[in-house]
Order: C-alpha cells, then sequence, then structure tokens
C-alpha cells in the first residue's frame, strides 16, 4: 500500500527528519518519502502490519501532525 499524507507544521529539514525517522521506525513501514516543499509524507506500507492511524499517532508524538 502507499498513502500520501499532508504534514502540518514542518518548517525544516530538521522537522522532516524527525518525521521520516518517527514513521520508518514503525513495523511494517517499508519506505518513507518526505518533502519538505510539498509538505508531504508517501509511506509505503504492509497494510497487514501497520494502519494510517498509527503513522498519524507516531508523527503526533514527535510533535507534528499528519492530515490523512
Ligand atoms: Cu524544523
Amino acid at each position: 500500500m502507499e498513502k500520501t499524507f499532508k504534514v502540518k507544521k514542518m518548517g525544516c529539514q530538521n522537522c522532516a527528519n524527525t518525521i521520516h525517522t518517527s514513521l520508518s521506525q514503525l513495523t511494517g513501514v517499508n519506505d518513507v518519502e518526505v518533502s519538505l516543499q510539498d509538505k508531504t509524507a508517501k509511506v509505503q506500507y504492509d497494510a497487514n502490519l501497520v494502519q494510517p492511524d498509527q503513522m498519524v499517532a507516531a508523527v503526533s508524538q514527535a510533535g507534528y501532525e499528519l492530515i490523512d
């Protein structure tokens, strides 16, 4: 599965890296592309192992907001 989220409050490359890390750490996430310019996060994942609400929660813990 592939899903692209809008990301709120991402202001610089450090933010993008933090968001990338928090998504990459989730079991079932295979690839993450964070675009600072577009304010998006594109996630490739195994829907049997992880769901979008877990991605939203992980990024929320890091202090940012994913828009599903
Ligand atoms: Cu930043």
